[in-house]
């Protein structure tokens, strides 16, 4: 009885104990599960989050060039043209925030070297120019007008510079971080620094007029400026071809690919990256997080021309970008060429604003949030489909640990009209999907909707615009991903008058009857005319090799007689290939012939998409 008892104890706290440990490990794994999921590196730093989150800002460029038609100062430009007759900083920052913008990045120094800032290291400033007698200060001005606006405060400071005599030596290295601690120091909170990549080689450098070239890579001690800017001004992100902190997205056109990652092979990318074109998508494999900055002009050139009065970008190419800046997991840089009047241009003003209008208009109403959401999984009680749809960042849809593939599927109380679709993944954890689909029910079949491009990585955030769909149900179905999913937030929309995308008009441009054009040396190109008659201007689009970066026109009644009529730089054509306007004194001519005096690629034969002469 003894031993039988002892017995019937022994057993029991056996079973006990194997159910306290089989109790134990079922609680470990749902509540492992329950747990945050694993982050999956390259990461962002918050300030990344932080910045991504801003969306949509604003670029300023406004200086010398502004005055004298140049998109490209060559560094001689005399002070005294400076003088602005009625700039107000609060009009540009209060134009911004009407338009939805978050912040506002000044070219406080461009290639030309001229300092918008009374900077204590050179005379080629503001202080010398006749505005407000040499005691104003646009960078300064521009902060108040930020504080006062709640919005952000960035700098553009041009490494390259066509003015200083010592450029290219150890001093300039100096006098160029000299000059970033200024800006870092006197003007309060930086959100980002602009660092360009172009770096064209010639210019006037205190009178020596010739080319210099630079090894982009080492020569400005890029490691020295991260330092400091990361301890004078630890939230501001750094901008260049390869970060660190957001790239340049490959183009000047204010868009990124579909397929969009937010990473780079940090040590392949160095400011003037000849490879470029990569930079649309990222590199999937990257090691280091650097989301894509898209920057466009509201106009064809980055100052301001008189001439692109009737050529600023209309709401429906803005909107456009917009869905392909920051509908492809980017942040959108609008750049306002102040005019010389030292404002932004009524039009420009008008059409940012009501762009900005529109997108609100089309992404007005969120459809899911009257709609039962039902996903094929979840990871636990906190990680439900609630998340999606609560306007809360910090929350999220997730699926259990080893699921990268799932459903998500929308019921409409009756059938919705639908046009866009809004998803969002959690950064903080990595950025994961690399494919999904979106369909909608008719009678018992799913049938994908009709996209205009491909459904990869979501990111940051997708937005997606598709031919309107009237249904009662709604999958979103998620198909390859680095790991178990994070969705933040979603939305379905229905833009009435939405379209898919803006197709862009060809640009008009009536030429002279041509005869033929032909290769008359490696680096010209002739034109000839049909017939004999007054020409006074030459178009050039580039292609995409062969491009000419510096020209010479000559023009003759025959072959024989030819002079030059013009001479000059094709500024900025590399990053910003764009047709090209030169314009000489009126003459009769049979034959045009356009020379290349420089191209941007040393041994490619030169080539274009266009000629015109009218
Ligand atoms: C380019 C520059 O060369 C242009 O002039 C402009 O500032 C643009 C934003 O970046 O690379
Ligand atoms: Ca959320």
């Amino acid at each position: 009885m003894y031993r039988k008892k002892r017995f019937h104890i022994r057993t029991m706290m056996q079973t006990h104990r194997i159910c306290i440990i089989a109790f134990g490990l079922s609680l470990c794994c749902s509540w492992l599960n329950a747990q945050t999921p694993t982050p999956i590196p390259p990461l962002p730093q918050p300030k990344q989050v932080k910045w991504q989150q801003m969306e949509l800002y604003a670029f300023i460029h406004f200086g010398l060039n502004t005055f004298c038609d140049r998109e490209w100062g060559y560094g001689d430009t005399e002070l005294s043209v400076f003088n602005p007759s009625n700039l107000d900083c609060e009009q540009w920052a209060k134009t911004c925030k009407d338009a939805g913008m978050k912040g506002i990045i000044l070219t406080a120094k461009h290639h030309d070297g001229f300092c918008l800032w009374p900077t204590k290291y050179t005379d080629y400033s503001i202080r010398n120019t006749p505005y407000k007698d040499g005691k104003g200060d646009i960078v300064g001005e521009l902060a108040a007008a930020c504080r006062k606006y709640g919005l952000r405060m960035g700098v553009y400071l041009s490494p390259w510079d066509r003015h200083q005599a010592f450029y290219g030596t150890p001093l300039y290295r100096e006098y160029f971080h000299a000059q970033l601690e200024e800006l870092l120091t006197q003007y309060g909170e930086v959100f980002e620094v602009w660092f360009d990549g172009a770096n064209g080689g010639d210019g006037y450098y205190g009178g020596a007029r010739e080319n210099r070239i630079i090894d982009r890579k080492t020569f400005y001690d890029y490691p020295r400026a991260h330092r400091t800017i990361e301890q004078l001004q630890p939230e501001a992100v750094i901008f260049s071809d390869g970060g660190p902190g957001c790239r340049w997205v490959g183009n000047e056109k204010g868009y990124a690919f579909a397929t969009n990652w937010s990473f780079l092979r940090i040590n392949e990318v160095y400011p003037g990256y000849d490879r470029y074109p990569e930079l649309q998508q990222g590199h999937a494999d990257g090691d280091t997080w650097v989301a894509a900055e898209c920057n466009v002009s509201i106009r064809p050139g980055w100052f301001y021309h008189e001439k692109e009065d009737d050529k600023v970008k209309t709401v429906d190419q803005l909107t456009d970008l917009y869905y392909r800046s920051v509908g492809h997991n980017g942040t959108f840089l609008v750049n306002f060429p102040v005019a010389k009047d030292g404002r932004i241009h009524p039009t420009d003003s008008a059409n940012a604003v009501n762009f900005y209008r529109r997108v609100q208009n089309e992404l007005k109403e969120n459809l899911l949030k009257k709609a039962t959401i039902k996903a094929s999984g979840f990871r636990g009680k906190e990680f439900t489909v609630k998340n999606l749809t609560d306007d809360n960042f910090d929350t999220y849809w997730a699926t259990k640990d080893g699921i990268t593939t799932a459903d998500l599927t929308i019921t409409f109380k009756k059938p919705t009209k639908v046009n866009r679709l809004k998803l969002q993944e959690y950064i903080p954890l990595g950025q994961r999907v690399s494919a999904f689909t979106i369909e909608y029910k008719t009678g018992t079949q799913w049938q994908p909707v009709r996209v205009k491009e491909e459904l990869t990585t979501i990111g940051y955030k997708r937005l997606v615009r598709f031919e309107t769909i009237e249904a009662k149900q709604l999958r979103v179905r998620f198909l390859e991903s680095r790991g178990p999913l994070c969705i933040n937030e979603a939305g379905a929309y229905y833009a009435p008058n939405g379209t898919l995308s803006y197709e862009q008009e060809k640009q008009s441009h009536a030429s002279l009857l041509v005869k033929s054009i032909k290769l008359t040396a490696e680096n010209e190109f002739t034109v000839e005319l049909e017939q004999a008659q007054t020409v006074r201007s030459l178009f050039y689009l580039p292609a995409s090799h062969g491009i000419i970066s510096h020209y010479e026109i000559l023009t003759g009644t025959s072959k024989e007689n030819m002079r030059t009529v013009a001479k000059g730089e094709f500024s900025n054509i590399r990053n910003n290939p764009i047709m090209q306007e030169v314009y000489f004194t009126p003459t009769d001519a049979k034959f045009i012939t356009l020379r290349a005096t420089q191209t941007i690629q040393a041994n490619e034969p030169i080539s274009y998409e266009k000629i015109i002469i009218q």
